[in-house]
């Protein structure tokens, strides 16, 4: 408890109903369930009662939006990381937190009432989440791939931790990858935001779905792709090598639909190659055999 902030008071929120896409299964991810999410802010409550005045205190009707948005925008194995990732986003409206994501149609065999996860969080003293910029790849050639694209990027944008600062032209680009399809429209957009790396691909990943992203074919054709290319500054940037995200991007620096949006945005930049960190206009000017040309600006 941080003594000087203690306050009987608080505001609840209570039984916000909310369809997602969290779960171990892959059925679980692809059907989505509802989630029932109880959040509980330690606040005071007493200047907002002694003016009378909405600004004064904490919009509930936000709240429960910003919270539906983490539900709905993300793709959790656990709700016990959805449960963090809320808590996270309400440490940045008071200093402590409570916040029960209920699970009432989890896959367990047997008759039960609920399953839920309870986690209680204080904001530590001093601690005001660092942002991080970021550049994403978007891709998609099935459906209206314009349209998805502008919904992708609009999603991105709404998530609560993340701002998009930028966004290229669209080039339509021939597939990559040597498998037969249609042609790609691709763009990329620089945003700032105060999420882990890996909570940013899950973002990324929970806007796919919502998208209607389902994976057939690696390299195949698809509603929409998101990828992470770089994660951090030039001379701040984050390296990491596991299945679920390996940054920066592996494949970057061979694919031009990744290189010419990237250039249009930060002009040149050092970009990790197999020769070494490069500049980003030295290799994109090694691609000009793929064929990629900007359809709108952006
Ligand atoms: N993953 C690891 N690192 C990352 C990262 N930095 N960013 C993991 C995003 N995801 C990352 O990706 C497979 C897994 O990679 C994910 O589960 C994630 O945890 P995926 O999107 O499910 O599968 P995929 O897209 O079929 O495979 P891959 O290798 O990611 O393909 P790419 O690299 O995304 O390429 N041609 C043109 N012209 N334009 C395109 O946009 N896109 C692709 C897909 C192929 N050809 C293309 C285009
Ligand atoms: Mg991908």
């Amino acid at each position: 408890m941080t003594g000087a902030e203690a306050t009987p008071d608080r505001i609840e929120l209570r039984g916000l109903t909310v369809r997602g896409n969290h779960g171990v299964f892959d059925f679980e991810k692809r059907e989505g369930q509802d989630f029932v999410i109880d959040v509980t802010l330690h606040t005071s409550v007493a200047r907002a009662a002694a003016t009378d005045d909405l600004a004064e205190t904490i919009h509930y009707g936000e709240l429960a939006e910003d919270v539906a948005g983490i539900v709905e925008n993300n793709t959790f194995d656990l709700i016990e990381t959805l449960a963090d990732r809320i808590a996270d986003h309400c440490l940045s409206l008071c200093e402590h937190v409570e916040v029960v994501v209920h699970k009432p149609s989890a896959p367990i065999q047997r008759t039960f009432d609920d399953v839920r996860i309870r986690v209680e969080r204080h904001r530590a003293a001093g601690a005001d989440a660092g942002e991080t910029e970021a550049y994403l790849s978007l891709g998609a050639n099935r459906g209206d791939a314009a349209d998805t694209l502008d919904q992708a990027v609009a999603a991105l944008d709404r998530h609560p931790d993340i701002t998009v600062t930028r966004r290229s032209s669209l080039f339509r680009t021939a597939p990559w990858g040597g498998v037969d399809q249609d042609d790609f429209l691709n763009l990329g957009v620089l945003v700032t935001t105060t999420l882990p790396a890996l909570e940013l691909l899950s973002v990324a990943q929970g806007i796919e779905v919502a998208c209607g992203r389902t994976r057939e074919l690696r390299w195949g054709p698809r509603t929409l792709d998101i990828d992470l290319i770089r994660v951090g500054g030039e001379d701040a940037e984050q390296h990491r090598r596991t299945p679920r995200l390996t940054l920066p991007h592996p494949r970057a620096h061979e694919r031009a639909f990744v290189l010419a949006p990237w250039a249009e945005l930060v002009g040149d930049t050092l970009i990790d190659t197999p020769r070494g960190r490069r500049p980003l206009s030295a290799v994109l000017a090694e691609l000009d055999d793929q064929d990629i040309s900007r359809i709108t600006s952006g």
